[in-house]
Order: structure tokens, then C-alpha cells, then sequence
């Protein structure tokens, strides 16, 4: 294979090279032995939910046109859809309710996590309607998990309180009127599947009004609930700079890699790692060095400052280097074929979720209550197998780019605050107004074999920022943008059209940075969707119109995993457009294909999925829209 072609990443063609003379093989090699890729698959239309089947829709209208029972190809995309965002919320509720237990645990001293933001703590509590007065801190947290709790435990009709508390009113009251507000985020998953199932729904309406619920199961049982929790425990991040790009390791170094999601180990793995620091010098390295992979590099990254590795598609490469004494990993987007590649080197692959096991791994389990001990271990774990390092095999590209990360809601406020304290919204929506700001576009989202690595993501900001669209970023889709350097002051220089440039001068220096603000905000790991959904709900209410209304837009150029479903089905229920550039498996249904991305979505919900799958193109539409919405505006 071209190893070229793959990526715009400098680091990995220099890695796939490696890889290759090392004898191994990549994500990009079984993406090429996987050509031509099923058909019936890449349009949604084949059905294995029952055991007469596989079945499958003829495309072309000669061959079968129904499945066994009976269900037509609008049913089995509709199906299949909804399962996959299920499928995707299942994902993020997961995590969210692995970090209410550890506030819960934390609250009542069972877990030696101290809750290191009040503010976020009293914040959240007033929002859920909780009296903060008189109350300590682990007072309040222990009232927050069982609000938490109580929505799992939501037995009656009332809707999910985490939804009616952090989402836009007009939205609340827009989804009850279509019947679409969640109770319990576990009884939608099982409800979801129940319907799924063979021989219950066949209406692909009906299934795709439930997708929709499932989009805001995710975006409020999931996302929110999981970055307010995490917030709580672990900080509400402010910009911090840090670097990169597979650069950062230091082959001089102890290098631990934390991968995957929940950041409830990897915050104490950071921690350790830095306590242990002599144990790594007595080893005959300088120090350890951290780097993150994916979302718990995301969240670490804005939190503690250490600096990204790489995103989704080069985690094998970051091993290929030879340099990487431990990875460790928690849940989701690990790649199985990890331990092939950590069998080739000294590398331990450490996982450590009952639920995310690898073969040939060393399972090291996370155990809320002596989180020390497991991340004291794993840091060890890492000093040992440095020893075994073989510089011989060793290859460190010199690729790494400066970052600033950290803006989160009530950093971009207080950021503004310094332009005016009474009203900090008000600069910005003036900026918008005027036209010196065209709009907003979140480009979030992940890194996918069909697309050229960072290539859409790189590709699209370019064009949005040359047009005067600040963008904000989360997830691998920041990874790519922090790599290829647009994630600093000096990228607005470069990139951002002049009105843009002016203004984020402007606030850079009013906010004592003496240097721009970033033309893209890095917001946070994929879960801080809800950070994006925050600060709209935020400029909605400022103008007084709803979301829907704003000039933004949304897009997840290469994304891959089924959470991305649902994140964009929750954007489209809030009111976003939402491109992708990717195509979705529902072109084998004009029915499913046609609402998400037509008159039904825009009309219900006020926004809809637009497909295209050429960078400039989809900056051109997005632009297009944000247009569109601003003469709406009359500005
Ligand atoms: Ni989001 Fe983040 Fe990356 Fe995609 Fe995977 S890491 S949770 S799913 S691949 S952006
Ligand atoms: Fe075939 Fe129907 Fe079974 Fe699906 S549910 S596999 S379409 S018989």
C-alpha cells in the first residue's frame, strides 16, 4: 500500500514505514484487504435482528424487496439507525454513571477523590432545583449523584431531570409536544432495543421519531450529566498550552500513553505518575512522560495539561515508536489490534474495565475504592518495562504542535467578562451581529479509514475561518486540529479572515493574553458536546430567539463510532444543522435518508442533517446556512 495516501499527519508516513519494515500491520492495511466493502451494509439495508435471517434488500429493485417477516428497506434502516444511536447513548450513559458513582463514593468518603469544584457543584445543584445553603461540599455532591441517580431510578412519567434542567425551554417544551422527552435513560435503551426487535415496530416513522428521543437520552442523560460530574470532581477547565503530536513522547523518558474515555483513572494515573517521578529517574530514565489518545487524552489535556499523542486512527503508530513503555486504556475506540502491535515491542498494554478486556493485555482492574493503589501499579508497571525498552526499535517523530485547550463554557465567559463584566456575552453577540463574526460551527467528532486522516477536518476549518466562522472543536476532530497547529494565536493570524482576526485580537488582549485568542476553541473531549449545546443555549437566550435561530452550524467531517450518531442526532433535536462527510448507512431508504436530511427534520426540530463529502463544498453549505439564518435575523 501507498503509505502517503493515508494521512496529513507528517508523523504517520514516517511511523507506517516503521510499522511495515517491523512486519506490521495497521488499520490502513485492513481497510485496504476489507475493498470493495459490503454493499447492502454501506446502505443500511440488511437486517440480522432476527435468526431467519441475514436478510437483504435488493438496491436496484429486481431482487427481494422485503425480508423474510416482511420488513421493507425503510423498516431495516430505520431499525438499524436507531439501534446504532442506541447503541451510541448506551456508550455515553455508561461513562456518565461511572462518574456519578465516583462522586457519589467520593461524597460519602469511600473514594479518595477530593470534589476539587464547588462552584460547578453549587452551579449544577441550583440548577437540578437542590438548596445549597448551609451545606459542605460533600454534603451537596451527595445530593447531586442522587438527583443523578433518581433519573436511572425514574419510575413514573415525569421526563429525565437532568433534560429539563440544563436543556433551552423552548426545546423542552418543542420535544414534548412531539412526544419525544426521555424518562429513564435505562428504560430508553431497553425500550429502544425491545422495539427494535423482530416483529414490534415496523412504522420507520415511528422509529425515527424514536432515534431522535434516543439523541436526547444521549445529549442530556450522557453528555451533560457526565461533563457536569466530571467538572465537579475534577475541575471546570480554563486554557492551559500544551503540545501535540507523537513528538511528545521523549525517548530519554519514562512514556505512559492514557487512552479512551472516563477520566476517573486516568486523572490518578497523572497524579502518580508525578509522585512517582524518582522511581523513574532511580530507573535510569530522566522522568515520565505523560501523553493522551482520543478522549481521555481530551480530558487530561484540559485539565492537567499533558499533552495529546495522537488521535483515533495513528494509536497503533504511537506503539510503532518503539518509545511507549505502558499504554493504558479504559473504555471505548481502543483498537483490538493493540496487542498485536504491543506484542512487537516492550510496550505493556494495561487494560483496566471489567467491560473492555484485550487478549494478550495485562488487566489491571480499576477498583473505585483503591484507585491509589491501581494507578501507583500501573505506574510501576510502566518504570518496569522501560527498563526492557530496546532503543534499537526505537523512532520518535519530531512532529509536535503547540496547543491552547481548556474553554470550557465559563472560560469563554470569563474571557469575555474582561470586555464587559456586566453583560460577557455581549461583545460576542455584538461581534456576531455586526457581521465581523459570520457565525459558529462546532467540528467535532472522530477520525474514520474512509477519509484521509485529518484531511476534512483540516480541510473545512481552513475555509470556515477564511470566512470569518469562529470555530469550536471537541473530540479527535480537536486532536487533528491541535495537530496541525490550529489551536494557537498565531493560527488566527494565519487562517482567520480579517473581521475574525480582529476581534479574537481584540478579546485576547482584553483577556491578558497578549496574544489572539485561537480561531478554533478547543472545548473538550467528546462528552463536552454538551459545552458546545451550553453556550448556545446561552447566545439563544441573550437575543432572546431559540436555538435554532442562530447562525452555527455543526459538523463531524470523519466520524466513525456510533456515539457520534447519537451526539448528531442530539444536535439536530437541539435545533443545529449538522453536516457530515461521511455518508451514514441509510441511503438504501429515501424515507429515512429523506427525513433526517429534508423538510420533516428542519420543520419538527428546526434542524437537519446535510451530507456532503467534499471539505470545501461543506464549508460552502454550512456558510450557506449561517447566511441564511443571519437574514432571518435581519443582521
Ligand atoms: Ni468521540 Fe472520543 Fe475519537 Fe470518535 Fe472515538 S475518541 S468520544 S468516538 S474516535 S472522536
Ligand atoms: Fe429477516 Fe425480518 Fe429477521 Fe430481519 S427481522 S433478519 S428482515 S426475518
Amino acid at each position: 500500500m501507498s503509505v502517503k495516501d493515508v494521512s496529513i499527519d507528517p508523523a504517520v508516513p514516517e511511523l507506517l514505514e516503521k510499522a511495515e519494515n517491523d512486519g506490521l500491520e495497521t488499520v490502513w492495511h485492513r481497510f485496504a484487504s476489507q475493498q470493495p466493502q459490503c454493499g447492502f451494509g454501506l446502505l443500511g439495508i440488511c437486517c440480522r435482528n432476527c435468526v431467519q435471517g441475514p436478510c437483504r434488500i435488493d438496491p436496484f429493485g429486481e431482487g427481494p424487496q422485503k425480508g423474510i417477516c416482511g420488513a421493507n428497506a425503510d423498516l431495516i434502516v430505520a431499525r438499524n439507525l436507531l439501534r446504532s444511536a442506541t447503541g451510541g447513548a448506551a456508550a455515553h450513559i455508561d461513562h456518565a454513571y461511572e462518574a456519578v458513582e465516583a462522586l457519589y463514593q467520593a461524597a460519602v468518603g469511600k473514594a479518595p477523590y477530593e470534589i476539587k469544584d464547588e462552584a460547578k457543584l453549587k452551579a449544577v445543584a441550583g440548577k437540578l432545583g437542590i438548596s445549597v445553603d448551609g451545606k459542605d461540599k460533600n454534603t451537596l455532591a451527595r445530593e447531586v449523584a442522587e438527583a443523578a441517580f433518581a433519573d436511572f431510578a425514574n419510575h413514573g412519567a415525569a421526563p429525565m431531570k437532568w433534560l429539563t434542567a440544563t436543556a433551552p425551554a423552548e426545546r423542552v417544551e418543542t420535544w414534548g409536544k412531539l412526544g419525544l422527552l426521555p424518562k429513564n435513560p435505562d428504560r430508553e435503551i431497553r425500550t429502544a432495543m425491545h422495539q427494535t426487535s423482530m416483529g414490534v415496530d415496523s412504522d420507520p416513522v415511528n422509529l425515527i421519531l424514536a432515534t431522535v428521543k434516543m439523541g436526547l437520552v444521549d445529549g442530556y442523560g450522557g453528555l451533560h450529566l457526565a461533563t457536569d460530574i466530571q467538572d465537579i470532581l475534577f475541575g471546570t477547565p480554563s486554557p492551559v498550552v500544551s503540545d501535540a503530536n507523537l513528538g511528545v513522547l521523549d525517548a530519554d523518558y519514562v512514556n505512559i500513553i492514557i487512552h479512551g474515555h472516563v477520566p476517573l483513572l486516568s486523572e490518578k494515573v497523572v497524579e502518580w505518575a508525578r509522585k512517582l517521578e524518582n522511581e523513574a529517574i532511580a530507573a535510569g530514565a530522566r522522568g515520565i512522560k505523560l501523553a493522551g489518545i482520543c478522549c481521555t487524552g481530551n480530558e487530561v489535556l484540559m485539565r492537567q495539561g499533558v499533552p495529546l499523542a495522537t488521535n483515533f486512527l495513528a494509536q497503533e503508530l504511537a506503539v510503532t515508536t518503539g518509545a511507549v513503555d505502558a499504554m493504558v486504556v479504559d473504555v471505548q475506540c481502543i483498537m483490538p489490534s493493540l496487542a498485536d502491535i504491543t506484542a512487537c515491542y516492550h510496550t505493556k498494554l494495561i487494560t483496566t474495565m471489567p467491560i473492555a478486556k484485550v487478549p494478550g493485555a495485562e488487566h489491571v482492574p480499576f477498583d473505585i475504592e483503591k484507585v491509589d493503589e491501581t494507578a501507583r501499579q500501573i505506574v510501576r508497571i510502566a518504570i518496569e518495562a522501560y527498563k526492557n525498552r530496546d532503543p534499537e526499535k526505537v523512532r520518535i517523530p519530531g512532529h509536535r504542535s503547540k496547543v491552547v485547550a481548556g474553554f470550557s463554557v465559563e472560560a469563554v465567559v470569563g474571557a469575555l467578562a474582561k470586555l464587559n463584566a456586566d453583560n460577557p456575552l455581549k461583545p460576542l453577540v455584538d461581534n456576531i451581529a455586526n457581521g465581523n463574526i459570520l457565525g459558529a460551527c462546532g467540528v467535532v467528532g472522530c477520525n474514520n479509514a474512509k477519509v484521509v486522516q485529518d484531511s476534512f477536518h483540516v480541510a473545512l476549518v481552513k475555509e470556515l475561518l477564511k470566512n470569518n466562522v469562529l470555530v469550536v472543536a471537541t473530540g479527535c476532530a480537536a486532536h487533528a486540529l491541535g495537530k496541525a497547529g490550529f489551536l494557537t494565536p498565531e493560527a488566527t493570524l494565519q487562517y482567520a479572515g480579517d473581521s475574525l482576526k480582529a476581534v479574537l485580537t481584540a478579546v485576547g488582549e482584553a483577556a491578558g493574553l497578549k496574544a489572539p485568542l485561537p480561531p478554533a476553541l478547543h472545548m473538550g473531549s467528546c462528552v463536552d458536546n454538551s459545552r458546545i449545546g451550553d453556550l448556545l443555549k446561552a447566545l439563544a437566550a441573550y437575543l432572546n430567539v431559540a436555538v435554532k435561530d442562530l447562525p452555527v452550524a455543526a459538523s463531524a467531517p470523519e466520524y466513525q463510532h456510533e456515539k457520534a450518531i447519537a451526539i448528531g442526532t442530539w444536535a439536530v433535536a437541539l435545533g443545529v444543522f449538522t453536516h457530515l462527510g461521511v455518508v451514514p448507512p441509510v441511503l438504501g431508504s429515501q424515507v429515512v435518508a429523506g427525513a433526517l436530511t429534508g423538510e420533516t427534520a428542519e420543520n419538527l426540530l428546526g434542524g437537519k442533517f446535510y451530507v456532503e463529502t467534499d471539505p470545501i463544498a461543506a464549508a460552502q453549505g454550512i456558510i450557506a446556512h449561517i447566511k441564511d439564518k443571519r437574514a432571518k435575523l435581519g443582521i
